[in-house]
């Protein structure tokens, strides 16, 4: 097998509505692997029945395989042919057989990470969505759910341990220092669920006690010397399994559930029924090395790879396009446990700030599309921000409308109709519609239609009575293939203040704005009153609402509900920077007042303030304006954070000098404490000061843990001082032989603001050190370089000629990663002209490369649209 011949550029689309159901089910596979680094022989024993009516031949999917050998009921059979890269066995009118098929892989040369492949000497398998026919011919469908039975045989010095999904149930030694084991996984499950690692790993182990009293060993294996930082990820899992037990009834179903680290791997992580398997970046964790976010990023990630054992593996999905209906369900139910872990509003804040970072653009882009895709070319192009994180949004708004209580009834009918099935989008809508009693006709459109609506918003008043109305529009933009768009139903909790007292504050209420346009009474009040909208964002919509001036201040000092607190602000300071952006001479002051005031409460909530005194991204200010000015965005956020730096100074030093948390302590507390010292320090830093480096470099030397030198790098990175290279150097010294470190090393560098970031990124492509082997790598440089608007829309395009050559260097590589680097070219029409036309001309030369993957292909030729 060779990767280049694996992935035929041929654009074939694929459509929702083609979906028929499969003519052959699987009810039992046997897999034999004779294991080796470069060459691993797989045998397949696939019981087939026939479901279809009349005779069809049984279509066996592959991807670069060649079949050694096929067998009919043990009968060497002769009845195949090759259709492309997949085997078509002739069964004749039989309706049951078992076919046995042999293979042989190459898992060094799978440098795609798909399929089997090696990764630091281990072998390890990523399935989903379409890599188990790299392993052997197979429908390769998730709507075909089979028992498997694993057995494997290796070179016992060089693969000690032996892993696959289920139980082990039987093992022994061979031959020539050889071992094998059997595994054999109870529950039926589709193809993409099948995972397999053998290797030399070490174990942390526990066990946890399900609700009804039975006893489950816990594994996670990592490599020798990464076991002392696996112990946060262990209470996470366990966490999360005693949290699935009380939010919705849900136990863990076998009696062994394992984890594996691995350091080569393009996602986060993979939910392989009782084995999954982690990038090391979500699983390994320690005081020194980790930052309080990679904290919190191995507490959700193992949470949501847990809860897919529910929400993906006993219920899965029928075909990829319903891919939201496990990724949607499953985010919102990580992003749930985690603010039950932590604290519920910085959660929001970080879950709304990431999807107005990732969705909304795609959402407003060439790429957009509904969380329920209509076609696909290469469906690894579908695991979006869109499917994941729009798509949890839209189960909260179910959970919104109907409660808690009412919610979990809709889920426990679902997990009960459609245990042990390959389910619909449409069977979860119907089973909250039957279980919480509600009616989501409209509703349904939030999975049919892509973009993201604006609701405009207007209060009407009567001076005469006092009667004021609140005036709601909703308009979901056109979106590629998707010109005219129908009203849907928004959920919008709102609030009125009323400020002259005597009518009394409203409580909170609910609006489902279930049509173009209405009218909502808010009562009599003698003023305008103050009006808190989308509150804890209960819709993920764009609100247009001019407001009276000194509401969004107001708001931010007094309102009730943290998210709206936060988001005021934030509009405040959105208001400011657009309008200077603009050319309008803006009053710094009002910010600095509101950051002032928020920042008295920074005893009690340390954590809430960091977030919401923080300024809005470059990138964020920049979906404000009709046509992005990258620099002039950067000039005048510089300008207010110098502004907010200097006339707050004494506070920002004032936070400096306070002693910093033991980083070990964990708590909410601690965490916020430290958030809050890095916003700090940046404000400080943000002003020029001529003892900045030295305070920061100061930080940098005396932190006890990640956060604070992370933060302090990143600080002095962006500046031009011998602190600046003096850290950077300690740094990359003392972390050099520890990969994840490493990767924040290239990432702060990448993150600078100093106007030659794009050369040094350039530079440090060359390093010893920097591969594009490793996908974590190489999101570290080039990833955290799209991040970096200036940066990367540099005016004389040479960002855009970095990633363009990253992606035609990489495609032929690994073109799952490659096609990822893709999308922040395709937000050309947001830019002037000049941009623009550099920018088509980098996805066009993309374009141009012979032998380009299915991949990027469909990515760069939809960017041009
Ligand atoms: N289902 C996983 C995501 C995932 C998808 C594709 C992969 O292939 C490289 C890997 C992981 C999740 O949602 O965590
Ligand atoms: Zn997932």
């Amino acid at each position: 097998m060779t990767d280049a011949s694996s992935t035929p550029a041929i654009p074939v689309t694929i459509h929702r509505g083609d979906y028929r159901p499969p003519e052959w089910q699987l009810p039992d596979i046997a897999l034999d692997f004779a294991l080796g680094i470069d060459e691993t022989r797989v045998t397949a024993a696939l019981s087939v029945v026939r479901s279809a009516d009349a005779p069809a031949p049984l279509t066996l999917r592959g991807d670069g395989l060649t079949a050694l050998a096929v067998r009919v009921d043990g009968e060497g059979w002769n009845d195949w042919r090759m259709e492309g890269p997949d085997l078509v066995v002739d069964l004749g009118d039989r309706t049951a057989a078992v076919v046995e098929v042999e293979t042989a892989i190459n898992p060094a040369a799978n440098t795609q990470l798909m399929g089997l492949y090696a990764s630091n000497g281990m072998l390890c398998t990523q399935c989903e969505a379409e890599g188990f026919r790299r392993i052997t011919f197979h429908p390769d469908r998730p709507d075909v759910l089979s028992r498997y039975k694993v057995r494997m045989e290796g070179d016992k010095a060089l693969f000690p341990i032996l892993l696959s999904n289920g139980n082990c149930i039987e093992k022994g030694e061979s031959e020539g220092g050889r071992h094998w084991a059997l595994w054999e996984d109870p529950w039926p499950k589709p193809s993409y669920l099948f995972a397999l690692v053998a290797g030399d790993l070490v174990v942390n182990r526990d066990e946890f006690v399900t609700l009804s009293g039975r006893k489950v060993e816990l594994g996670i294996w990592v490599r020798e010397g990464d076991v002392e930082r696996t112990s946060h990820a262990m209470q996470a899992l366990k966490n999360s399994m005693k949290w699935d037990e009380q939010v919705y009834g849900r136990e863990y179903d076998l009696d062994l559930f394992n984890i594996v680290a691995v350091s080569d791997f393009n996602m986060g992580a993979m939910e392989n029924k009782g084995l999954n398997i982690f990038n090391t970046r979500y699983i390994l964790a320690d005081p020194d090395t980790a930052t309080d976010l990679d904290y919190d990023g191995v507490e959700g990630v193992v949470a949501h790879e847990y809860f897919h054992n529910w929400s993906g593996n006993r219920v899965t999905c029928r075909d990829w396009f319903q891919l939201s209906l496990k990724e949607g369900f499953t985010v919102f139910r990580d992003q749930s446990f985690s603010a039950d872990m932590g604290s519920p509003a910085v959660k929001r804040i970080e879950d709304v700030r990431l999807l107005r970072a990732a969705q909304f653009p795609e959402d407003a882009g060439p790429l957009a599309h509904p969380i329920r895709p209509d076609s696909y070319q290469e469906i690894s192009n579908f695991y979006t921000a869109t499917v994941y994180n729009k798509g949890a949004e839209v189960i909260r708004m179910m959970h919104a409308m109907v409660g808690a209580e009412r919610f979990r009834k809709g889920t426990d009918l679902y997990f009960e109709r459609h245990d042990g099935e390959a389910a619909t989008c449409e069977d979860f809508v119907r089973a909250i519609e039957d279980g919480a009693g509600v009616d989501l006709t409209l509703f349904r459109r939030w999975y049919e239609q892509a973009g993201t609506p604006r609701v405009t918003a207007r209060i009407e008043s009567d001076e005469d009575t006092g009667e004021r109305v609140l005036h709601l529009a909703q308009a979901v933009p056109a979106t590629p293939g998707q010109p005219d768009k129908a009203p849907t139903l928004i959920p919008l909790r709102i609030k009125a203040f009323d400020l002259d007292g005597g009518h009394g504050i409203e409580e909170e209420r609910l609006v489902l704005l279930d049509r173009g346009e209405m009218a909502v009474p808010l009562g009599h009040y003698r003023s305008r009153p103050m009006l808190s909208l989308n509150r804890g964002f209960s819709a993920p919509v764009i609100v247009d609402f001019a407001r009276a001036g000194g509401e969004l201040a107001w708001l931010a000092a007094h309102d009730d509900d943290p998210f709206a607190r936060y988001e005021a602000l934030q509009q405040l300071m959105l208001d400011t920077l657009v309008a200077a952006v603009s050319g309008e001479t803006v009053d710094h002051s009002v910010v600095i007042d509101a950051v002032a005031q928020t920042l008295g409460g920074r005893a009690a909530d340390p954590a809430f303030v960091a977030e919401a005194v923080l300024l809005p991204s470059e990138a964020f200010v920049g979906d404000q304006m009709v046509v992005v000015d990258p620099d002039a965005i950067r000039r005048e956020r510089l300008a207010l954070q110098a502004a907010i730096g200097g006339a707050l100074e004494a506070e920002w030093r004032a936070i400096l000098a306070e002693t910093p948390p033991p980083a070990a302590i964990l708590s909410r507390k601690a965490k916020g404490g430290r958030r809050l010292r890095g916003v700090a320090l940046a404000y400080l830093a943000a002003t020029g000061l001529p003892d900045t480096p030295a305070v920061a470099f100061g930080i940098f030397s005396d932190a006890d843990g990640m956060t604070e030198r992370q933060a302090a790098l990143a600080t002095l990175a962006h500046g031009d001082s011998d602190e600046r290279v003096a850290a950077l150097d300690i740094f990359y010294q003392r972390y050099r032989d520890n990969p994840l470190v490493l990767d924040k090393w290239f990432q702060v560098q990448a993150w600078s603001l100093r106007p030659d970031t794009v050369d040094a990124v350039r530079e440090l492509a060359g390093h010893p050190d920097f591969t594009l082997a490793n996908p974590n790598r190489v999101r570290s440089l080039y990833g955290a370089l799209t991040g970096n608007q200036a940066a990367f829309h540099q005016a004389d395009g040479a960002g855009y000629r970095l990633i363009a050559d990253l992606v035609i260097a990489l495609d032929p590589k690994n073109p799952q990663t490659a096609a990822r680097m893709i999308p922040p070219l395709g937000r050309w029409k947001r830019f002037d002209e000049a941009r623009q036309t550099m920018m088509k001309a980098e996805l066009q030369r993309i374009l141009a490369q012979p032998g380009l993957s299915r991949d990027v292909t469909e990515q760069a030729s939809k960017s041009l649209l």
